[in-house]
């Protein structure tokens, strides 16, 4: 199948021009989805089940009666997993075995430092008390998404995880179930859309309301998500997924052409570009994806992601390609060269790293162990993988000893003074040892 997907080079004039058009993604904030995700979340915040049961039926086509046949108890979900393939539930385990380890050690311990006063100043870190992990339905119900959002927020120590995941027509995708058994999600509600984001974020009769709601979705929920931040916490919100690999042309054409396919598939605006110093390696790519795209199932989605957002980038040295990473800052960075710790160093921005020749994404998106929610759209510029760190907060600690706090109130008085609030001045000075 005949492929055309855009070639750039670094000697091309307009270059740069060109990258950031190649780049750019507008993400759509339509004024009727505003209008209407408001009006949903208005109707479930102040009608709680009613409106969740009403608006459930309506969307996903389903005829339930109470908001209680909406919930999927753990011991349910335990019998979901029995229904599952035993491979597959096999794998699920190991690998969120494997992401359970990984995270563990990004686990961020309180700490204090006691000064020659005796006053003791530290952190003090919890974990959120409840969270909601929202799990798209249809085409994008990800098992691996399930366990790659809630292992980080079982590590930190969450006490509660409710899972919400829409199920259109009454079918329930038991893999999902089998992630959430596995994960130890405590309870799942079988709903969706910006109805589900308003129960977990205001809490209704039978859903409970969360500190926090992870985990991606459609553009209603994503818009319900920012309409909710503040009564809740959210995570990032996720454009199109990304791939960009750098290749020093030695490895074998076909693995990086079915790397660029692995992420083109999930969606037709997902985004796949490969940078190479070596033109003709650049060509066997090419022609090795129009003749291995005929065997894809999903070959119409990796056709439009390919000839809309993709790219093939010559470049005439890997310094150069390293400056192109950096100005991409990929979601996900491929290095497939011969020594990438050489060169991993000079990457300031990308979601995650993979190195070397070995090392495909896809590996990374199920069972390597670190995250694949990832920051999208060149967001890696400022934020990081989704993490223990996102299901944790800190607390300051402050313990003046006497001695400590009268030092400090020759501090804040003056200070205080200076801000015309007396009554902070007196509260500081009255722990002066000496007050004269
Ligand atoms: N590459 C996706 C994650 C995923 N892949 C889920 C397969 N299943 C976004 O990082
Ligand atoms: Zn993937």
């Amino acid at each position: 199948m005949k492929l055309n997907i855009r070639q750039f080079s670094s000697k091309d004039e307009g270059f740069r021009k060109d990258l950031d058009q190649l780049l750019s993604w507008e993400s759509v904030s339509d004024a009727s989805v505003q209008k209407s995700v408001e009006e949903i979340v208005n109707r479930v915040r102040t009608e709680g089940d009613a409106a969740l049961v009403e608006l459930t039926n309506r969307f996903d086509r389903r005829s339930v009666q109470t908001a209680a046949e909406l919930v999927i108890e753990a011991d349910e979900l335990a019998k979901a997993a029995s229904r599952v393939d035993g491979a597959i539930v096999e794998a699920l385990q190991k690998a969120a075995e494997r992401v359970k380890s990984y995270h563990e050690r990004q686990i961020q311990p309180s700490w204090q430092y006691e000064e020659s006063t005796g006053t003791v100043l530290g952190q003090q870190i919890t974990p959120l008390d409840r969270v909601g992990v929202y799990v798209p339905g249809g085409k994008a119900a990800y098992p691996s998404s399930v366990l790659m959002n809630v292992m980080p927020a079982k590590v930190a120590g969450v006490a509660e995880i409710v899972m919400v995941v829409p199920t259109p027509d009454n079918v329930v995708n038991d893999i999902v179930l089998a992630a959430a058994h596995v994960a130890g999600v405590d309870r799942v509600i079988t709903v969706g859309g910006a109805q589900a984001v308003a129960a977990l974020a205001y809490g209704t009769e039978t859903v409970p309301k969360v500190d926090k709601i992870v985990g991606p979705g459609n553009i209603y929920v994503a818009t319900a998500k920012r309409m909710v931040f503040g009564a809740c916490g959210i995570d990032m919100i996720a454009g199109p997924s990304e791939i960009l690999v750098v290749s020093d042309g030695q490895s074998n054409p076909d693995w990086i052409a079915m790397d660029l396919f692995s992420q083109a598939e999930h969606d037709e605006d997902a985004q796949s570009i490969l940078i190479s110093t070596d033109a003709e390696f650049i060509e066997k790519v090419h022609a090795s994806m129009e003749r291995q795209i005929e065997e894809m199932s999903r070959k119409e989605i990796i056709k439009t992601s390919l000839e809309g957002r993709g790219a093939l980038i010559h470049v005439g040295s890997m310094e150069e390609a390293i400056e192109v990473a950096n100005i991409v800052a990929a979601e996900h960075l491929e290095l497939s060269i011969e020594n990438p710790e050489e060169w991993v160093g000079k990457i300031r921005h990308a979601g995650a790293i993979f190195m070397g020749r070995y090392t495909p994404e896809a590996l990374g998106d199920y069972c390597a162990g670190p995250n694949h929610v990832l920051p999208t759209s060149g967001t890696a510029r400022f934020s990081s993988p989704l993490g223990v760190y996102d299901f944790q907060k800190r607390s300051s600690i402050i313990y003046c000893s006497h001695e400590g706090a009268s030092e400090l109130a020759k501090i804040a008085s003056p200070l205080a003074r200076g801000e015309s609030l007396e009554a902070h001045a007196v509260s500081a000075e009255f722990r002066m040892i000496d007050k004269g």
